[in-house]
Formats: C-alpha cells, sequence, structure tokens
C-alpha cells in the first residue's frame, strides 16, 4: 500500500513540513510539504535525504552487547535490559544514585518524551551529572535570560517579519536555517527585509553564505563583547538612548553607563577590526531606524566570555528601544496563563535553579540542571565522592562534539557502565557496554514542545509516526521507564514515578509524552482550554484537522517582558555582578606562538557528526578541509589542497587546506563533527573526506581545551571560537625535520 503523510521534519530549527512517502510500512521517499503554512515546499538537502538515514544498513536496529575484543553481538530486549539492571542496581549499591549520570545530545531536544523523561528521571534521580550539548551550544543564553529577566528560557527572538534593520552577529542562518529561532524559509525571510527597503548586515570572520546575499563586517574573533560596548557607547555617548525610559525599566543603568564609557569605538576597534566610523553609523542606524534588531548566535555564544556577550546583545536592543517591541528582538508567549510563577517556583527547585549545584571537577555551575559536559571526562577519572561510574549516552557524540575527545574516549573506558541509546553507532559508543536502537523522528510521534517560544510566527504541529519502529527500536522514554522501573526499589523518588507510571497505566491513562504534550497544547495559544474555548487546539485535532500544522498568531507580541520578569521589581537587572566581573576577561589573550584564530562553520550537507553517513548528502567528493587566506597560506608557503597540521595549546590534527578569500586574514575556520575515525560504524562516513592520512576527517575538538580553568565562568561553556592556533603544511614541517636532523648530523662530523 502506497501512502503520504503529511509530517515535518526535526533534524534542525525550522521543523519544516514533510511529505512521507510510505510502503508497507517501509519510508520510501521525503517530499517538502507544499501545504505547509511556513515552510511551503522548502526542505533542505539534509531533509530530504533522511529517507537514506532511516533505512542506513548501518543502523543500530536491535540492542548490543559489547564484547571484550571491542566487536559487538545482537541481543534481545530483555537480556539487554536485565544485565542493564543489573549492573545499574550493583553502581547504585555501591556508590548511590549521584555515581549515575547522563549526556543527552542535539537530536534529544526534537524529541518531546526525550527530553522530557530524561530532565524528569535524572532530577528525580537526585544526580548531578547530567549533561548536555547545551554547554557547546546555548546554555550562556540562559544563563544571560536569568542574570536579566530571572527567567532562564526567556530568549528574545528577531522579529524576522516586520524588521528593517537586522544585524546577524555570529551566525549564518542560510546554512544552519535558523538557531534558537525557529524561521522556515529563512532565507526568504531575510531577503524580504532588504526586498522592503531594509537592511541586513551580517558581523562575521568568514564572508559566509549569509555574508554573501548581504552587507559583510569581517570581525576579529572573540571581540564580539567589544564591538557590542562600543555601540552602547556611541548610544549614551551621542544622547541617542532614552533614558527615561531605561531608568524605569531597569536597574544598574548608570553602573552601565560608566562602563561603557570606557569602550569608544576608536579603542575598540584595535581589537575588533571594526572601523570607528562603521561602529557610530550602525548605532545611529538600530535607534533610528523604527524596527530594528541585533540577533547573535553560535558565533557569539562559544567565545571566552559567552555570557556576557549574550547579556550585551539583549541590552543593545534594550538601550536601542528594540526589546520586546514590534520589528525588534522580540519573545515568544506560551500562552499558559501563570508561565511567569511557574518559572519562578522552578527556580526554586536545587535541580533546576541556575547555580542550584556546582560541578564536583572545577566548581562550575549547573545551567536548567546541566552541568559543563566538558568536565565529564574528569567526573569519571577523578576519585571520591560522586565520582562518575555508570554512563547513559542518548542522541549525542560527544566525543567528538566536546573538546578534547581524546581525553573522553579514555575515560568512558573506566566506566563500571556505559549505556547508548541511539540509531546509529558512532566515536563515542563505540566505548558502550550496550547499544540500545532507539526510533529515527519517523518512527513516533511528536509534538514541536521544546520549540514553542521560538517560532517568529507562533505555529503549532503535532505528527503521528509515519512508519512503525524500525527493526526493534524504541522510543527513549519507553526505556527510561524501564530503568525507572529497575531503580525504584532503591531510590524513593524514582519510586514515586514508577508507582504513579504504574497506577495510571492500571487506569487506563498511561503518563506519555502524548498525554503531556495535549495538556500543553489545551492550555496554551490557541488551545480549548479543556472547553472553556469552543474550537481550540487539542493533541489529536492537531493532528486530524490540521495535519500541515497551523499558524496560531500572524505575529509575535510586543510587550512580553512584564510576563518574563520574575523580579518583583519587574525590572531588568543590568548590574549582576557575576555579568560585570566577566568585564576583566573580554581582553584577547595574545600567544605568540599561535598567532592566528580558530572559528567554527556549519555546512549545508552536514548536521553536527551524525548526517556523513548518507550518499545523497556525501555526493561531490566532499572534503573536510580547514578553510585560510590565501595570504596567511603563502607567508607559511602552503598551497591550494596541500596536508597541514593545526596546532593549538592543546592539541594538533592534520587536513587538507582550501584557500578561499571569502574569510578575514589571520583566521582559520574549519567545520566540527568530523574525525569518524572507524571506530562508529558508519562506514561511509568513515570512507568519506578522505585525505592523505585516511579517512573521515579530523576532529577539531581535539585543538580545544578541556580544562575547568579555561571554561567560561558562568555557564561552562567550551571555549570553541577564537582560540589561538599555528598553521604548518606537512611538506615544511617535514623538510624542518629533515633539516634539523641534518643539522645535527652536520654538527657532529664537525
Ligand atoms: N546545515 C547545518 N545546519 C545546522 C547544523 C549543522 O550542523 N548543519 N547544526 C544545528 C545546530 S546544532 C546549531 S546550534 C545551529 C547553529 O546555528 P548558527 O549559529 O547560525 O550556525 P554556525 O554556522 O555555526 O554560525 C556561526 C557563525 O559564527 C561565526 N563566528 C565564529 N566565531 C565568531 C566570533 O567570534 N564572532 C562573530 N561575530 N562570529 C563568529 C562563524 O563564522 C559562523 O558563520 O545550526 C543548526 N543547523
Ligand atoms: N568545535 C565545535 N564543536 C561543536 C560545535 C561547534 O560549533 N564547534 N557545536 C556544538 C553544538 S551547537 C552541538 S548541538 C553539539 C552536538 O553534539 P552531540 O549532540 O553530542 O552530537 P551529534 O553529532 O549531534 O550526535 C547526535 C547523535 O544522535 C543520534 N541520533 C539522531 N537521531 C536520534 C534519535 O532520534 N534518537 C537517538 N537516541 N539518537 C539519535 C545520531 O546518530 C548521533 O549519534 O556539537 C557541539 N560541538
Ligand atoms: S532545514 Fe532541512 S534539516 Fe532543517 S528542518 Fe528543514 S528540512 Fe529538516
Ligand atoms: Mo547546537
Amino acid at each position: 500500500m502506497h501512502e503520504d503523510k503529511p509530517t515535518y521534519c526535526r533534524i534542525c530549527e525550522p521543523l519544516c513540513g514533510m511529505i512521507a512517502t510510505v510502503e508497507d510500512n517501509k519510508l520510501i521517499a521525503l517530499r517538502p510539504d507544499k501545504e505547509h503554512p511556513l515552510s511551503k515546499g522548502f526542505a533542505c538537502p539534509k531533509g530530504i535525504a533522511f529517507t537514506e538515514i532511516v533505512n542506513d544498513p548501518d543502523r543500530v536496529r536491535h540492542p548490543l552487547r559489547r564484547r571484550p575484543d571491542g566487536g559487538f553481538d545482537q541481543i534481545s530486549w530483555d537480556t539487554a535490559l536485565g544485565e542493564i539492571g543489573e549492573r545499574l542496581t550493583d553502581v547504585q549499591r555501591r556508590h548511590g544514585s549521584k555515581s549515575i549520570g547522563w549526556y543527552f545530545g542535539n537530536p534529544a531536544t526534537f524529541s518531546t518524551g526525550h527530553t522530557l523523561w530524561t530532565g524528569v528521571f535524572m532530577s528525580l534521580l537526585g544526580t548531578q551529572h547530567v549533561y548536555s550539548a547545551g554547554s557547546q551550544d546555548v546554555n550562556n543564553r540562559f544563563v544571560a535570560s536569568h542574570f536579566l529577566y530571572g527567567n532562564p528560557v526567556a530568549a528574545p527572538i528577531p522579529d524576522i517579519n516586520r524588521v528593517d534593520h537586522l544585524l546577524v552577529i555570529g551566525a549564518n542562518p542560510i546554512v544552519s536555517h535558523g538557531s534558537v529561532m525557529s524561521s522556515p524559509r529563512i532565507r526568504d525571510g531575510l531577503r524580504a527585509i532588504t526586498k522592503r527597503g531594509g537592511t541586513v548586515t551580517v558581523l562575521d570572520p568568514r564572508h559566509t553564505e549569509t555574508a554573501r546575499e548581504f552587507d559583510w563586517l569581517p570581525i576579529t574573533p572573540d571581540t564580539d563583547a567589544l564591538f557590542l560596548l562600543s555601540l552602547l557607547h556611541v548610544m549614551f555617548d551621542d544622547g541617542l538612548a532614552d533614558e527615561t525610559f531605561l531608568r524605569k525599566r531597569t536597574r544598574g543603568l548608570d553602573e552601565w553607563k560608566s562602563i561603557v564609557a570606557q569602550y569608544p569605538p576608536e579603542e575598540t576597534a584595535a581589537h575588533t577590526d571594526i572601523p570607528a566610523e562603521r561602529v557610530r553609523e550602525i548605532a545611529h542606524a538600530l535607534v533610528t531606524t523604527e524596527r530594528a534588531a541585533v540577533y547573535g548566535r553560535i558565533g557569539t555564544s562559544l567565545g571566552r566570555t559567552g555570557t556576557l556577550t549574550t547579556a550585551l546583545l539583549d541590552m543593545v536592543n534594550l538601550v536601542a528601544g528594540n526589546l520586546d517591541v514590534v520589528g525588534g528582538s522580540m519573545f515568544g508567549d506560551l500562552g499558559i496563563p501563570g508561565q511567569r510563577l511557574g518559572v519562578a517556583a522552578l527556580q526554586r527547585i536545587s535541580s533546576f535553579a541556575y547555580a542550584g549545584r556546582r560541578s564536583r571537577v572545577g566548581d562550575l555551575p549547573q545551567v536548567l540542571g546541566t552541568a559543563p559536559a566538558s568536565v565529564m571526562a574528569k567526573e569519571i577519572t577523578t576519585g571520591g565522592a560522586g565520582q562518575l561510574r555508570a554512563l547513559f549516552v542518548s542522541a549525542g557524540n560527544p566525543v567528538l562534539s566536546v573538546p578534547n575527545g581524546d581525553e573522553l574516549r579514555s575515560a568512558l573506558d573506566e566506566l563500571d557502565l556505559m549505556v547508548s541509546l541511539d540509531i546509529y553507532r558512532n566515536e563515542t559508543n563505540a566505548h558502550a557496554d550496550y547499544i540500545l536502537p532507539a526510533t529515527t523522528m519517523y518512527e513516533r510521534s511528536d509534538f514541536l514542545l521544546p520549540f514553542q517560544m521560538l517560532f517568529t510566527t507562533p505555529f503549532k504541529q503535532a505528527t503521528e509516526a509515519v512508519i512503525p519502529p524500525q527493526g526493534e527500536a524504541r522510543e527513549e522514554w519507553t526505556v527510561i521507564n524501564e530503568l525507572i522501573a529497575v531503580l525504584a526499589r532503591r531510590n524513593p523518588l524514582i519510586g514515586l514515578m514508577h508507582a504513579g507510571n504504574v497506577v495510571s497505566k492500571r487506569l487506563g491513562i498511561p503518563t506519555t509524552p502524548r498525554r503531556v504534550s495535549d495538556l500543553v497544547v489545551r492550555i496554551g495559544m490557541g488551545g480549548n482550554r479543556f472547553g472553556l474555548r469552543r474550537g481550540g487546539l487539542t493533541y489529536r485535532r492537531l493532528v486530524e484537522d490540521h495535519p500541515h500544522g497551523v499558524v496560531v498568531a500572524d505575529n509575535l507580541a510586543p510587550g512580553q517582558l512584564s510576563k518574563i520578569i520574575t523580579f518583583r521589581d519587574r525590572k531588568i537587572r543590568l548590574d549582576a555582578p557575576e555579568l560585570l566581573a566577566e568585564l576583566d576577561r573580554i581582553q584577547p589573550s595574545v600567544l605568540p606562538e599561535f598567532p592566528l584564530r580558530l572559528i567554527g562553520m556549519r555546512e549545508i550537507r552536514s548536521e553536527n557528526s551524525w548526517q556523513h553517513n548518507a550518499p545523497l548528502l556525501l555526493r561531490g567528493g566532499r572534503k573536510h578541509a580547514a578553510r585560510m587566506h590565501p595570504r596567511d597560506a603563502a607567508e607559511r608557503g602552503i598551497a591550494e589542497g596541500e596536508l597541514v597540521t593545526v596546532a593549538s595549546r592543546h592539541g594538533r590534527i592534520s587536513l587538507p587546506v582550501m584557500l578561499t578569500d571569502d574569510i578575514k586574514p589571520g583566521v582559520v575556520a574549519i567545520p566540527h563533527g568530523w574525525g569518524h575515525n572507524g571506530s562508529g560504524g558508519w562506514t561511509q562516513a568513515n570512507a568519506a573526506a578522505g585525505n592523505e592520512l585516511g579517512s573521515g576527517g579530523a576532529n577539531v575538538n581535539a585543538l580545544i581545551s578541556s580544562d575547568p580553568a579555561d571554561l567560561e565562568r558562568l555557564a561552562g561553556m567550551a571555549n570553541m571560537t577564537g582560540v589561538p592556533i599555528e598553521v604548518t603544511g606537512i611538506k615544511q614541517e617535514r623538510s624542518a625535520a629533515d633539516q634539523e636532523a641534518g643539522g645535527v648530523s652536520t654538527a657532529s662530523i664537525m
């Protein structure tokens, strides 16, 4: 039987509408959904290629158990769960619940059940060993919002539909499709700004795919805080800011005025390389253009002071009169009554509150219940109370995505138990004792719960599974329920959760992600409020009456701040001492032996580390390569395509170079997510991106420090951009070594 089913893609944040063609319970093809109200027939190559991933012969379809020789044997779910249960109970008996940990990766966020169940399970378990991709991504956004608004989950997004002057800092939405912002067809959204006479300016060390379409302003990596301070300087100095309004809405304005007075653009230009007159021009344009916004993402998150930089983005929006107003930087609305009080209450729970706990290693604050993944390896290898002994990794590949993968790789082998839930064998779960097969997104029903506040046009969609689980794959939340049953007897809170599961199941109303989502749909924007609002949305109505999704409001609503700020005086706090203390760290450090600066980049046909196995995405002989300016290459005698060594204070990797004018001299860009070294089960990925040394590309995170002292202090973020490096041609390296050897022999002859 041949059927076309509307659903949506859950690889990245626009969540584009898809039509899945299904025959005899097999996914045959995916095509963009023309009837999706926002993505309107757009999907990117990653989304289309997902058929290959669902049906990939390399996929893990059955539970696997590792043999002493490193290979894996297929076992039954019963055996796997029985053995894991025994070993987990043993770890818990000997070391307590606090020795059990979980790392959940990026795709977990795209599954309601996965996110909710891991969050609740770990929180009830009372362990501090919860890690996520967030400390390499977005945790500083949450921390900045915590300090400014007393609300970690409030994230302003640019009002793409109405903005007339958009300053994009450290984001490449034409490739990434937008982040911390769900805005399908983002390229069209950006083009529409210039079509209506507006401007888009892209501040980025690389002349990116986005910058190429608009105005490019090359900036020195990791100097954005200085640039933003200068914008504020000009706004105050030139009397552009509405101080009466600001005084009413904020605390700490005078302190900031005296701080920004110290950062005139004429002085910061030496670091940022942005001419003072451009800074002045931009500051004026942001204030005088009625609808203007600043938007920043990964490039502003992964520097040494990401939390401060992110707070400064909001401050620039605020001082320019662009925060929480139409056409500016706006807040999404769940439409749930009492949401402010809910957040305030959550923040009293130590497992959720900012710094409610601090990491054992490195003394770093917890963010939304998670610790910095960079310290995970040392949490395994450092003895003492609370040592991490049993680790679950779901939808993650931290050996490639976290700093210093080598350190983590060897630490994993010291665990008493490691269990992975994944759709593939990857470089991380090569070290797991068990790999449990997870469903892909098209094998589960879902609602876009975590993204509701991030849509630039408020939107809802729910989908049924379009195919049954392939092989013996199971949804993560059901596996977590099994673990809960195992641990119930030894941990009272887990026991309570287990009892809840059992009772609700007996009553015929089992707790499922669908039921939780239904609740949120009913009380949220456009919901039926349990019958109070006739014709309103329920989960079932979403699936049956709106299979292509439904726009619940034409635009974002201004004036959300009063619902967001949890401080009693309802004022934005600019004067958190923790933020102010970060000002001491913003001056870039100079290491003469590492004169170049490393930045990251995303590729249109990669998704972090996990889509390099799809033949459609590997077409055209893709190569993992470092992008370098010809001038820097010439100075080092390096030719196009040559194999080079890239070294930092923390490590070295080898890969070919690609010379390009589309990068600021002095900067080198290397995509992350490569370094498939054959330990994963990804046969295509392992063979791809070949270089002289072998295959699978290089792991750029070998160049990044996992030392707690090198992590950003407020969010424990890894410092992955602006890292000092040097690049040497391997030929030059060899001849230098030969010369040295030659020198020695000459000397010995004499
Ligand atoms: N195709 C594709 N799409 C993706 C992903 C993917 O792997 N592939 N990953 C998804 C994920 S997990 C995320 S979090 C989002 C990220 O979404 P984005 O943040 O839009 O993605 P990046 O391409 O990493 O963009 C970061 C930009 O910052 C620039 N940059 C680096 N350092 C600095 C700096 O110090 N200052 C400034 N101003 N700029 C800097 C880089 O040159 C780069 O262009 O993308 C998502 N979408
Ligand atoms: N140098 C550098 N490093 C970075 C970044 C950078 O910009 N530069 N970006 C960081 C960012 S923003 C992110 S988000 C992280 C990503 O870091 P991670 O999330 O640790 O790694 P991914 O490569 O996304 O791996 C995802 C894994 O999930 C599996 N998977 C896919 N779908 C499912 C599913 O439905 N269920 C289950 N159980 N498994 C599934 C895939 O097979 C894959 O093994 O990388 C970070 N690392
Ligand atoms: S941009 Fe591509 S990968 Fe992202 S949601 Fe849309 S189709 Fe999926
Ligand atoms: Mo990410």
